[in-house]
């Protein structure tokens, strides 16, 4: 028999915000490439995750959440989406089986289908809702695509991806490998520590201040003679009150996001990390065109 040829290319991963691109990234990686939060508009930046299977390999671009921009920020985030939607071999797009099909799915498909590319179509957060629900939910979504194939998964889980893969492998064309053996991501260390410092902010803020985080990681030295990475980096946010609840109490929030940030960068660098964690106000930097390109 003859041998099969060589299949690769990239996915982009597209849904509304919060509706678990990242987690089913993260999932399909096996890593943490990544970050994840219970807020909308977590992911800013493209972000690729390598997935490596026999014969293929499959890149999945991570995405922003799908939404009506409103500043610089968003028309940044939502400019990656269109870009990456014109370039990829194939589509994953994302539902959320625990809310309505609403207007925004409707305008994610209606994009896709306009980009002519190959598709697979999910249903993700399956086990958050009764099998009754499931159902109905995707009988609606297979309405909306036509009739065709809507995968129900758990990304949290990690339930139900094993089709999901199946599928994307079958949508590549034939192409080298793109990233290297044993590469997961194509971010730079800079930005993955920045996204993982980030990620604990999110978890410690509410309501608007986690979309006025941003994180500068302005160095990082690791050092020769021993096992030691060193790093400083600042939370950027908006307003002085803003600046105060990441501060929090005679210091005790940013040193708790720098603690839980630091061992999980110590998990990445497989070495031990000091962290130097400031906070810093830049009035309106959502809304600065410059400072937003050059953050993602
Ligand atoms: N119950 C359940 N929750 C999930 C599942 N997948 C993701 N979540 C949760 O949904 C929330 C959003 O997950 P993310 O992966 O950050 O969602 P996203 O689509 O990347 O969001 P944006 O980057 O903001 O567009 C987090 O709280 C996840 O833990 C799932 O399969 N089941
Ligand atoms: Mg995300």
């Amino acid at each position: 028999m003859a041998e099969q040829p060589f299949r690769s290319g990239f996915v982009a991963v597209l849904g509304r915000p919060n509706v678990g691109k990242s987690t089913l990234v993260n999932a399909l990686v096996g890593r943490k490439v990544s970050i994840v939060s219970d807020h909308p508009q977590t992911t800013r930046r493209r972000i690729g995750g390598v997935l490596r299977l026999p014969g293929h390999q499959v890149v999945l671009l991570d995405l922003p959440g799908f939404q009506k921009p409103f500043d610089s920020l968003t028309r940044r985030m939502q400019r990656a989406v269109d870009e990456a939607l014109a370039e990829v071999d194939a589509a994953l797009v994302v539902l959320n089986a625990a809310e309505p099909i609403g207007a925004g799915d409707r305008f994610i498909l209606r994009a896709v289908a306009g980009a002519g590319r190959p598709a697979v179509y999910l249903l993700n957060k399956r086990d958050a809702v009764d099998a009754g629900r499931l159902e109905q939910r995707a009988a609606e979504a297979r309405d909306l695509v036509g009739g065709a194939e809507v995968l129900a998964v758990s990304a949290l889980r990690g339930e139900g991806l094993e089709p999901v893969v199946g599928r994307l492998a079958a949508a590549m064309p034939e192409g080298p490998a793109y990233f290297p053996d044993g590469d997961i991501s194509d971010q730079p260390l800079e930005l993955l520590v920045a996204e993982l410092i980030r990620e604990q902010a999110l978890r410690r803020t509410r309501d608007e201040v986690p979309h006025a985080v941003a994180v500068e990681v302005t160095g990082i030295v690791e050092r020769e003679d021993r096992p030691l990475v060193e790093i400083e980096a600042l939370l950027i946010v908006e307003t002085e009150s803003q600046k105060a609840i990441l501060v929090g109490k005679g210091g005790r929030t940013v040193k708790a996001i720098g603690s839980a940030a630091r061992r999980e960068i110590e998990a990445v660098f497989g070495a031990q990390v000091f962290l130097d964690l400031r906070v810093k106000v830049r009035r309106r930097w959502r809304r600065d065109e410059r400072y937003v390109e050059r953050l993602l």
